[in-house]
């Protein structure tokens, strides 16, 4: 089984399928808009050699993905908002680095304070992902191709995306670690027949990639384990059942969990 560590910008549409055709893949595509196409391209591709090929797993997508399906199946019309919390996104700043021109890059996405409260009283209807959310950019280019970043499609718009022209030092003296826990939610709500619930899902990372690979590791249980059973083709998080994540033998995760 291959564990893909890839960038979703331009390593995963390149390779991902190639890989596919001669081994289970567990990858953590996170271009979102994408995935649909990612994964038609992907179910062929796993099919043909037989394989499994576990797609877009990481936290969000990934975990996140898990939740908001769960958390929106308890209400008729649910109220759903996703906050990414404050730090670094690895794919997005892969995705700044694969600009021409660019030479170093990171983007931090920080969240709106009074976005989440407003998600949490019921009132997310009018916030959106973008809205909820600005992207800093710290870019260390040539001046020529300063443009082309802030107009990204899928990764940056509609998302108001600044980015600040840094030099070469102060990229190493200020932006080489990771400085903030990201606190990310899915924050889902709604009416139950004349009483209100709220269901919440939060994850406190203090280093994203660390948290994307244990997420990874456990969807490539759930990669082996039907691979095993001679299934074949693409799957998305959402239709992993979730002991197949565990270590855990079913029976004992029946007693000790359920
Ligand atoms: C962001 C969110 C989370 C990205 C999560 C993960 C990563 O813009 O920060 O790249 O760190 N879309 N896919």
């Amino acid at each position: 089984m291959l564990f893909l560590c890839l960038g979703s910008a331009t390593d995963i549409p390149e390779q991902a399928a190639g890989y596919a055709r001669h081994f289970t893949t567990v990858d953590t595509d996170d271009n979102h808009q994408l995935i649909p196409r990612h994964r038609a391209e992907m179910d062929p591709a796993a099919r043909e050699g037989g394989h499994v090929a576990m797609i877009s797993t990481g936290w969000d997508p990934g975990l996140f993905s898990v939740n908001r399906v769960l958390g929106a199946a308890l209400f008729p019309q649910p109220q759903q908002n996703t906050f990414w919390g404050k730090g670094l996104s690895q794919g997005h700043s892969d995705a700044v680095r694969r600009v021409p021109g660019v030479r170093r890059g990171v983007q931090y996405t920080i969240p709106s304070e009074e976005a989440i409260a407003e998600a949490r009283a019921g009132r997310g209807a009018e916030i959106t992902g973008a809205s909820a959310h600005v992207r800093e950019c710290y870019v260390v280019a040539d001046e020529a191709d300063h443009a082309a970043i802030t107009t990204m499609p899928d990764y940056f718009a509609p998302y108001e995306t600044t980015v600040h022209f840094i030099s070469e030092e102060e990229f190493e003296r200020d932006h080489q670690g990771m400085p903030y826990v990201r606190e990310c939610h899915v924050v889902t709500s709604g009416d139950l027949g004349g009483s209100r619930s709220a269901v919440e899902f939060v994850l406190e990372l203090e280093s994203t990639p660390d948290s994307t690979a244990a997420a990874q590791v456990a969807y490539g249980r759930a990669a082996a384990r039907p691979k095993a059973l001679g299934e074949m083709g693409a799957r998305t998080v959402p239709e992993v059942a979730p002991y197949l994540l565990s270590p855990t033998g079913l029976d004992e995760l029946i007693r000790r969990d359920v």
